[in-house]
């Protein structure tokens, strides 16, 4: 990709760049009229401009973007359009949604506030992409005034809490509306990385793919997406092959369990990184004051199995990481620093610090490692002059193997996951696998595109008509739940 490229901005009247033809471009000119006549119901004028930008499903490379790996999504068609107009002489930020499950919030125009993290509230994302907006402009020596009131409407399709990035999906298009509305310009880069870091103003201690993929996908095309810097490079998948999404109806609510589910496992990779780095010669200091995740090891591990006659770091995790859970005090006694203070005494790690038990670094650190290189044999395979059946069966085998490390090494599945999961395969799913965060939300299970129509049936036959049974679904909305799933492209604005 070129090193400025911009997000594209289109005109009002042209959605078909971004959605297509046919009956999501009509779906599509739908929710745009719908959300400017709503506009203008609530807040009396029409917006000025629109911002959107999708979810996505990660292929393979799960929890290992913010341990510095490269992962393997790709955008879904559903995503979060903004829309957005600067009051005249107003202080309050209004965010309403065409949703009326999402009741109209109020923040004022200040690009200090503080995010309320004991108060979770839906226009939060917002809050995350406002401050992250001012943050960037303070950076670029854009001159912002002083802040003014904004009438805000959102229209999501992505559904939340089901490990599809519903919330990057609006984190981003509420940054890139922001930055529409005072006319600031738009680099690809730099917006995936600002987006990743403000979105971490909701508490979570995120990696950057989720924002990067809703930013720079391209139609047609998963994308490997490297950090530090951040990179995109085009993957183009087997034709033979259909990517499905089923949802398993758990809902994971990250920012509401991040001190037991996501940032305790950001924190034990950290305590992972920096115990791994002390036993391979570095002074417990150092340790704690270089290492932030395990890539930043892995030079050392490698060398260490490389002496063993392998390159996997795996091995030094085996040999220098206990399979049973370290204690805290264990962990003091290698770090010659208490935790907290190892930590960096970051409020989010001490929630993670007060709410933990004790602390599986093995099993997360052995996650990282092999998940890391399944991306790149994923990519490879994909590059590979394998005949296609070989490939998807390849394909199919690293997803499978990318599950079992989720569910047994990271423990980020659930029974309704484990259940989904093995119905896909039992139902001729080349292989299946948890998507996202995980703790409840989607899989994504590769099919041959011969056997989509049915593999769907066999689904709603298999899984989720005994939940239309017990009332937890309408049949009717069966459509929303298990869908097949094309890449599709990146974030948008579009102006009248
Ligand atoms: P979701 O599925 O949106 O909760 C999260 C992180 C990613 C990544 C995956 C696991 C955010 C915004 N996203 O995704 O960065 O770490 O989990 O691979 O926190
Ligand atoms: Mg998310």
């Amino acid at each position: 990709m070129a090193k400025h490229e911009e997000l594209p901005v289109l005109i009002y009247s042209t959605l078909e760049p971004v959605y297509g033809k046919g009956s999501q471009l009509e779906e599509a000119q739908l929710r745009f009229n719908n959300l400017k006549t709503k506009f203008i119901e609530i807040f009396g004028h029409p917006p000025h401009v629109f911002a959107r930008s999708p979810g996505r499903v990660n292929l393979i490379g799960e929890h290992i973007d913010y341990e510095g790996y490269s992962v393997l999504p790709m955008a879904i068609r559903q995503d979060t359009i903004v829309a957005i107009r600067k009051q005249e002489g107003g202080k309050v930020l209004r965010i309403g949604n065409v949703n009326d499950k999402y009741s109209l919030c109020t923040y004022p125009a200040d690009p200090d506030q503080e995010v309320d993290l004991k108060n979770h509230k839906w226009g939060h994302y917002f809050i995350c992409g406002y401050k992250g907006y001012y943050e960037y402009a303070k950076l670029k020596g854009v001159d912002v005034g002083k802040p003014v009131g904004l009438d805000i409407l959102v229209d999501g399709t992505v559904p939340t809490g089901s490990g599809l990035s519903s919330s990057a999906a609006f984190v981003c298009s509420s940054t890139i509306a922001l930055m529409a509305a005072f006319d600031v310009k738009f680099p690809k880069k730099e917006v995936a990385q600002l987006t990743c870091e403000c979105e971490r103003h909701i508490g979570t201690q995120s990696g950057g793919m989720d924002q990067a993929i809703s930013v720079m996908a391209k139609s047609g095309f998963a994308e490997l997406i490297d950090f530090n810097p951040i990179r995109a490079t085009d993957v183009q998948l087997p034709s033979g092959g259909t990517f499905v999404i089923a949802n398993s109806l758990a809902e994971s609510q990250k920012a509401v369990t991040a001190a037991i589910n996501y940032n305790n496992r950001v924190v034990e990779c950290r305590l992972a990184a920096i115990v791994l780095g002390i036993k391979l010669g570095m002074k417990p200091h150092e340790a704690i004051s270089k290492v932030k995740t395990l890539s930043d090891v892995e030079g050392l591990c490698v060398s260490f199995a490389t002496s063993r006659g392998s390159s996997d770091p795996v091995i030094a995790v085996k040999e220098f990481l206990k399979e049973e859970p370290y204690t805290a005090e264990e962990i003091e006694n290698i770090t010659k620093e208490k935790l907290p203070s190892a930590l960096g005494n970051h409020p989010s790690s001490l929630d993670v610090l007060n709410a933990a038990k004790h602390f599986k670094l093995h099993q997360r650190a052995a996650h990282v490692y092999s998940e890391a290189k399944r991306v790149h044999a994923f990519k490879d395979t994909v590059s590979s002059n394998l005949n296609e059946d070989d490939m998807l069966k390849k394909l199919g085998d690293l997803m499978n193997e990318s599950h079992y490390s989720c569910s047994v090494l990271y423990e980020c599945s659930c029974p309704e996951l484990e259940e989904l999961v093995n119905t896909c395969r039992e139902n001729d799913a080349l292989g299946a696998r948890l998507t996202g965060a995980g703790w409840g939300g989607c899989a994504v299970a590769l099919v041959k595109e011969s056997i989509v129509p049915q593999f769907i049936l066999n689904l709603k036959e298999r899984f989720y008509q005994s939940r239309i049974d017990k009332g937890i679904i309408d049949k009717n909305d069966l459509g929303l739940y298990v869908f097949a799933s094309k890449p599709s492209s990146g974030a948008a604005v579009f102006k009248f």
